[in-house]
Protein backbone atom coordinates (compact mmCIF):
# COMPACT_ATOMS: atom_id res chain seq x y z
CA UNK A 1 0.00 0.00 0.00
CA UNK A 2 2.51 2.55 0.96
CA UNK A 3 4.40 1.41 -2.54
CA UNK A 4 1.46 1.84 -4.64
CA UNK A 5 0.85 5.83 -2.91
CA UNK A 6 4.18 6.50 -3.31
CA UNK A 7 4.47 5.56 -6.85
CA UNK A 8 1.33 7.66 -7.67
CA UNK A 9 3.48 10.85 -6.99
CA UNK A 10 5.27 12.25 -10.01
CA UNK A 11 9.03 11.68 -9.53
CA UNK A 12 9.91 15.27 -9.56
CA UNK A 13 7.81 15.43 -6.42
CA UNK A 14 9.68 13.14 -4.41
CA UNK A 15 12.15 14.00 -2.24
CA UNK A 16 13.25 13.00 0.94
CA UNK A 17 10.71 15.63 2.62
CA UNK A 18 7.54 14.43 0.74
CA UNK A 19 8.24 10.60 1.23
CA UNK A 20 8.54 11.19 4.48
CA UNK A 21 5.19 13.25 4.53
CA UNK A 22 3.33 11.17 2.72
CA UNK A 23 3.75 8.72 5.01
CA UNK A 24 3.09 10.04 8.03
CA UNK A 25 -0.38 10.87 6.06
CA UNK A 26 -0.61 7.55 5.12
CA UNK A 27 0.04 6.20 8.79
CA UNK A 28 -2.25 8.69 9.91
CA UNK A 29 -4.82 7.23 7.68
CA UNK A 30 -4.39 3.39 8.25
CA UNK A 31 -4.35 4.15 12.17
CA UNK A 32 -8.37 5.84 11.87
CA UNK A 33 -9.13 3.44 9.62
CA UNK A 34 -7.88 0.46 11.13
CA UNK A 35 -8.35 1.92 15.13
CA UNK A 36 -4.67 1.20 15.65
CA UNK A 37 -3.52 3.62 17.89
CA UNK A 38 0.60 2.89 17.71
CA UNK A 39 1.91 3.90 13.78
CA UNK A 40 4.91 2.01 14.69
CA UNK A 41 3.34 -1.55 14.52
CA UNK A 42 2.10 -0.90 11.02
CA UNK A 43 5.24 0.37 9.46
CA UNK A 44 7.96 -1.09 11.06
CA UNK A 45 10.23 1.56 9.09
CA UNK A 46 9.68 4.20 11.40
CA UNK A 47 11.93 2.80 13.59
CA UNK A 48 13.60 0.24 11.67
CA UNK A 49 15.65 1.71 9.08
CA UNK A 50 16.33 -1.87 7.56
CA UNK A 51 12.21 -2.15 5.64
CA UNK A 52 12.69 1.94 4.69
CA UNK A 53 14.40 1.10 1.30
CA UNK A 54 12.73 3.26 -0.54
CA UNK A 55 11.01 5.71 1.46
CA UNK A 56 14.35 6.98 3.66
CA UNK A 57 12.64 8.78 6.78
CA UNK A 58 14.10 12.29 7.02
CA UNK A 59 13.25 13.35 11.64
CA UNK A 60 11.55 16.69 11.43
CA UNK A 61 14.38 19.18 11.49
CA UNK A 62 14.25 21.94 14.03
CA UNK A 63 12.57 24.49 11.80
CA UNK A 64 10.67 22.44 9.46
CA UNK A 65 6.77 22.35 9.80
CA UNK A 66 4.81 19.55 9.44
CA UNK A 67 2.21 20.74 6.86
CA UNK A 68 2.13 19.17 3.88
CA UNK A 69 4.01 20.71 1.19
CA UNK A 70 2.81 22.71 -2.17
CA UNK A 71 3.01 20.57 -5.18
CA UNK A 72 6.34 21.03 -6.65
CA UNK A 73 4.44 22.01 -10.25
CA UNK A 74 2.88 24.90 -8.40
CA UNK A 75 5.86 25.36 -6.59
CA UNK A 76 7.38 26.35 -10.00
CA UNK A 77 4.39 27.62 -12.04
CA UNK A 78 2.67 30.03 -9.65
CA UNK A 79 5.65 32.55 -9.20
CA UNK A 80 5.96 36.43 -8.19
CA UNK A 81 9.02 37.08 -10.17
CA UNK A 82 8.19 40.77 -12.39
CA UNK A 83 11.20 40.79 -13.71
CA UNK A 84 9.57 38.00 -16.05
CA UNK A 85 6.61 39.94 -15.98
CA UNK A 86 3.51 40.09 -13.15
CA UNK A 87 1.64 37.10 -14.35
CA UNK A 88 2.16 34.17 -11.34
CA UNK A 89 2.52 32.40 -14.51
CA UNK A 90 4.86 34.46 -16.49
CA UNK A 91 8.56 33.72 -14.40
CA UNK A 92 8.43 29.98 -15.60
CA UNK A 93 7.40 31.05 -19.19
CA UNK A 94 9.89 33.81 -19.65
CA UNK A 95 12.86 32.47 -17.59
CA UNK A 96 14.23 30.13 -20.60
CA UNK A 97 17.08 32.74 -21.29
CA UNK A 98 17.82 33.68 -17.73
CA UNK A 99 21.63 32.38 -16.79
CA UNK A 100 22.29 31.01 -13.40
CA UNK A 101 26.30 30.08 -13.78
CA UNK A 102 28.06 31.72 -13.85
CA UNK A 103 26.88 33.67 -10.94
CA UNK A 104 29.06 36.48 -8.91
CA UNK A 105 27.96 38.00 -5.78
CA UNK A 106 29.92 41.31 -4.87
CA UNK A 107 30.05 41.48 -1.27
CA UNK A 108 30.41 45.43 -0.34
CA UNK A 109 29.93 48.21 2.23
CA UNK A 110 30.67 47.57 6.31
CA UNK A 111 32.41 44.58 6.27
CA UNK A 112 36.04 43.16 7.09
CA UNK A 113 36.17 40.78 3.69
CA UNK A 114 34.28 42.51 1.12
CA UNK A 115 35.01 41.13 -2.46
CA UNK A 116 33.57 39.94 -5.61
CA UNK A 117 33.09 36.32 -5.45
CA UNK A 118 32.04 33.19 -7.28
CA UNK A 119 28.74 31.63 -5.85
CA UNK A 120 31.11 28.22 -5.11
CA UNK A 121 33.60 30.51 -3.01
CA UNK A 122 31.06 32.48 -1.36
CA UNK A 123 29.42 29.43 -0.05
CA UNK A 124 32.85 27.17 0.00
CA UNK A 125 32.27 25.45 3.41
CA UNK A 126 29.05 26.06 4.50
CA UNK A 127 26.76 23.34 4.98
CA UNK A 128 23.49 23.16 3.27
CA UNK A 129 20.21 22.41 5.01
CA UNK A 130 16.86 21.23 3.49
CA UNK A 131 14.58 23.27 5.79
CA UNK A 132 10.40 22.83 4.95
CA UNK A 133 8.99 26.43 5.63
CA UNK A 134 5.65 28.40 5.39
CA UNK A 135 5.89 30.95 2.65
CA UNK A 136 2.74 33.53 2.86
CA UNK A 137 2.68 36.17 -0.04
CA UNK A 138 0.99 39.45 1.46
CA UNK A 139 -1.37 38.84 -1.74
CA UNK A 140 -2.98 36.11 0.85
CA UNK A 141 -1.61 33.23 -0.83
CA UNK A 142 0.60 30.64 1.13
CA UNK A 143 2.38 27.68 -0.08
CA UNK A 144 4.67 25.32 2.13
CA UNK A 145 8.60 24.74 0.38
CA UNK A 146 10.92 22.49 0.99
CA UNK A 147 14.09 24.67 0.56
CA UNK A 148 17.72 23.76 0.25
CA UNK A 149 20.45 26.63 1.51
CA UNK A 150 22.94 28.01 3.76
CA UNK A 151 21.90 29.77 7.44
CA UNK A 152 22.66 33.53 6.17
CA UNK A 153 23.91 33.78 10.25
CA UNK A 154 26.47 32.12 8.89
CA UNK A 155 27.36 33.86 6.04
CA UNK A 156 27.65 37.21 7.50
CA UNK A 157 29.96 35.57 9.93
CA UNK A 158 32.04 34.29 7.52
CA UNK A 159 32.55 37.99 5.97
CA UNK A 160 32.82 39.63 9.49
CA UNK A 161 30.47 43.21 9.14
CA UNK A 162 32.16 45.88 11.15
CA UNK A 163 30.18 46.86 13.92
CA UNK A 164 28.94 50.33 12.42
CA UNK A 165 26.53 47.59 10.36
CA UNK A 166 22.90 47.98 11.19
CA UNK A 167 21.61 46.24 7.93
CA UNK A 168 22.37 44.44 4.99
CA UNK A 169 21.20 45.16 1.68
CA UNK A 170 20.65 42.47 -1.12
CA UNK A 171 20.43 43.43 -4.99
CA UNK A 172 18.84 41.13 -7.70
CA UNK A 173 20.80 41.21 -11.05
CA UNK A 174 20.07 43.44 -13.95
CA UNK A 175 20.02 41.40 -17.05
CA UNK A 176 17.23 43.29 -19.49
CA UNK A 177 18.02 40.61 -22.44
CA UNK A 178 17.17 37.78 -20.08
CA UNK A 179 14.09 39.83 -18.15
CA UNK A 180 11.34 41.09 -20.34
CA UNK A 181 10.22 42.74 -16.88
CA UNK A 182 13.20 45.13 -16.52
CA UNK A 183 13.17 46.96 -20.08
CA UNK A 184 10.70 49.44 -20.20
CA UNK A 185 7.32 49.61 -21.01
CA UNK A 186 3.97 51.01 -20.69
CA UNK A 187 2.97 48.08 -19.19
CA UNK A 188 5.95 48.23 -15.77
CA UNK A 189 4.90 47.37 -12.35
CA UNK A 190 6.09 50.15 -11.03
CA UNK A 191 9.32 48.74 -9.28
CA UNK A 192 12.58 50.30 -9.76
CA UNK A 193 15.46 47.67 -10.94
CA UNK A 194 17.18 46.29 -9.30
CA UNK A 195 14.78 44.73 -6.83
CA UNK A 196 16.40 45.43 -3.59
CA UNK A 197 15.51 44.06 -0.45
CA UNK A 198 17.16 44.43 3.05
CA UNK A 199 17.16 43.20 6.86
CA UNK A 200 18.09 44.58 10.04
CA UNK A 201 21.53 42.99 11.40
CA UNK A 202 19.56 41.31 14.52
CA UNK A 203 17.30 39.63 11.63
CA UNK A 204 19.93 38.64 9.09
CA UNK A 205 21.25 36.66 11.78
CA UNK A 206 18.33 34.78 12.58
CA UNK A 207 18.58 30.81 12.41
CA UNK A 208 15.51 30.95 9.76
CA UNK A 209 17.20 33.42 7.01
CA UNK A 210 17.79 31.15 4.67
CA UNK A 211 20.14 31.90 1.33
CA UNK A 212 18.44 29.06 -0.95
CA UNK A 213 19.87 27.63 -3.62
CA UNK A 214 17.45 24.28 -4.00
CA UNK A 215 13.89 23.79 -3.74
CA UNK A 216 12.37 20.31 -3.40
CA UNK A 217 16.03 18.52 -3.06
CA UNK A 218 17.24 19.96 -6.56
CA UNK A 219 19.42 23.14 -7.93
CA UNK A 220 16.46 25.65 -7.65
CA UNK A 221 14.81 27.43 -10.98
CA UNK A 222 15.07 30.34 -12.65
CA UNK A 223 11.52 31.17 -11.57
CA UNK A 224 12.55 30.66 -8.06
CA UNK A 225 15.29 32.63 -7.60
CA UNK A 226 18.42 30.87 -9.10
CA UNK A 227 21.43 30.53 -8.35
CA UNK A 228 20.67 31.80 -4.76
CA UNK A 229 17.89 34.34 -2.84
CA UNK A 230 16.59 35.11 0.50
CA UNK A 231 13.89 33.40 2.35
CA UNK A 232 12.44 34.77 5.69
CA UNK A 233 9.61 32.43 6.07
CA UNK A 234 8.52 34.93 9.15
CA UNK A 235 7.87 37.98 6.42
CA UNK A 236 5.96 38.29 3.21
CA UNK A 237 7.38 36.90 0.26
CA UNK A 238 8.27 40.04 -0.95
CA UNK A 239 11.21 39.96 1.45
CA UNK A 240 12.41 36.99 -0.51
CA UNK A 241 14.88 38.86 -3.43
CA UNK A 242 15.87 36.41 -5.86
CA UNK A 243 18.49 36.08 -7.83
CA UNK A 244 21.17 37.93 -5.51
CA UNK A 245 24.45 39.71 -6.90
CA UNK A 246 25.05 42.17 -4.40
CA UNK A 247 24.94 42.18 -0.51
CA UNK A 248 26.06 45.33 1.23
CA UNK A 249 26.34 46.21 4.67
CA UNK A 250 25.31 49.39 5.87
CA UNK A 251 24.89 51.67 9.13
CA UNK A 252 21.11 52.78 6.78
CA UNK A 253 18.42 51.40 6.61
CA UNK A 254 17.77 50.51 3.07
CA UNK A 255 15.59 51.47 0.04
CA UNK A 256 13.35 48.44 -0.70
CA UNK A 257 11.76 47.95 -3.89
CA UNK A 258 8.22 47.65 -2.52
CA UNK A 259 8.73 50.29 0.36
CA UNK A 260 9.81 52.71 -2.52
CA UNK A 261 7.04 51.94 -5.14
CA UNK A 262 4.04 52.27 -2.10
CA UNK A 263 5.05 53.15 1.60
CA UNK A 264 1.72 52.95 2.33
CA UNK A 265 1.27 49.53 1.51
CA UNK A 266 4.74 47.71 2.15
CA UNK A 267 6.53 48.45 4.61
CA UNK A 268 10.50 47.97 5.59
CA UNK A 269 9.69 44.94 8.08
CA UNK A 270 7.18 43.16 6.15
CA UNK A 271 6.19 41.27 8.84
CA UNK A 272 3.65 38.17 8.62
CA UNK A 273 0.44 40.07 10.61
CA UNK A 274 -2.96 39.34 10.57
CA UNK A 275 -3.63 42.21 12.82
CA UNK A 276 -2.55 44.72 10.52
CA UNK A 277 -4.67 44.66 7.29
CA UNK A 278 -2.99 45.89 3.75
CA UNK A 279 -4.79 48.93 2.90
CA UNK A 280 -6.69 47.78 0.73
CA UNK A 281 -7.31 44.54 1.66
CA UNK A 282 -7.44 42.09 5.24
CA UNK A 283 -4.10 40.15 6.32
CA UNK A 284 -5.98 38.05 8.29
CA UNK A 285 -6.50 34.93 6.68
CA UNK A 286 -5.07 32.97 3.54
CA UNK A 287 -5.53 30.31 1.15
CA UNK A 288 -2.88 27.63 0.63
CA UNK A 289 -1.93 27.15 -3.26
CA UNK A 290 -4.02 23.81 -3.70
CA UNK A 291 -6.83 24.22 -1.35
CA UNK A 292 -10.12 25.72 -1.38
CA UNK A 293 -10.70 26.96 1.72
CA UNK A 294 -9.04 30.08 3.98
CA UNK A 295 -7.09 29.38 6.84
CA UNK A 296 -6.41 32.03 9.54
CA UNK A 297 -3.18 33.78 8.85
CA UNK A 298 -0.70 33.06 12.13
CA UNK A 299 1.48 36.03 13.66
CA UNK A 300 4.60 36.06 12.58
CA UNK A 301 3.34 32.96 9.82
CA UNK A 302 3.50 30.48 12.42
CA UNK A 303 7.56 31.24 13.71
CA UNK A 304 6.65 33.89 16.60
CA UNK A 305 8.70 31.39 18.80
CA UNK A 306 11.56 32.19 17.05
CA UNK A 307 11.55 35.96 15.70
CA UNK A 308 9.07 37.87 18.06
CA UNK A 309 11.57 38.54 21.10
CA UNK A 310 13.25 40.99 18.14
CA UNK A 311 10.48 43.46 17.90
CA UNK A 312 9.49 43.37 21.59
CA UNK A 313 8.59 47.73 22.33
CA UNK A 314 8.02 48.29 18.82
CA UNK A 315 4.77 49.29 17.40
CA UNK A 316 4.34 46.95 14.30
CA UNK A 317 1.50 48.84 13.16
CA UNK A 318 3.79 51.78 12.40
CA UNK A 319 6.24 49.36 11.62
CA UNK A 320 4.83 47.33 9.23
N1 LIG B 1 13.86 39.99 -7.72
C1 LIG B 1 12.62 39.70 -7.27
N2 LIG B 1 12.49 38.97 -6.13
C2 LIG B 1 11.25 38.66 -5.68
C3 LIG B 1 10.07 39.09 -6.36
C4 LIG B 1 10.26 39.86 -7.55
O1 LIG B 1 9.29 40.28 -8.23
N3 LIG B 1 11.54 40.12 -7.98
N4 LIG B 1 8.83 38.79 -5.85
C5 LIG B 1 8.76 38.53 -4.40
C6 LIG B 1 7.45 38.03 -3.96
S1 LIG B 1 6.19 39.16 -3.91
C7 LIG B 1 7.25 36.75 -3.51
S2 LIG B 1 5.77 36.27 -2.85
C8 LIG B 1 8.35 35.74 -3.60
C9 LIG B 1 7.84 34.52 -4.36
O2 LIG B 1 8.81 33.49 -4.34
P1 LIG B 1 8.51 32.11 -5.11
O3 LIG B 1 8.06 32.49 -6.50
O4 LIG B 1 9.77 31.32 -5.11
O5 LIG B 1 7.41 31.41 -4.37
O6 LIG B 1 9.49 36.23 -4.26
C10 LIG B 1 9.86 37.57 -3.93
N5 LIG B 1 11.14 37.91 -4.53
MO1 LIG C 1 4.50 38.20 -2.57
Amino acid sequence: MLIKRASDIASSEITPENLYHNRREFIKTASAVLGIAAAGAIVPACTNSAVSGMTQSKPKGKYDTDEKPTPYEDVTHYNNYYEFGIDKADPAANSGKFKPTPWTVSVEGMVKKPASYSLDDLLKGLTPEERVYRMRCVEAWSMVIPWTGVPLAALIARLEPTPAAKYVEFKTIMRPDEMPGQRPSVFGSGLHWPYTEGLRMDEAMNPLALLVTGVYGKPALAQNGAPIRLVTPWKYGFKGVKSIVKIRFTDKQPLTAWNEAAPQEYGFFANVNPQVDHPRWSQASERRIGEFYKRRTLMFNGYADQVAQMYSGMDLRKSY
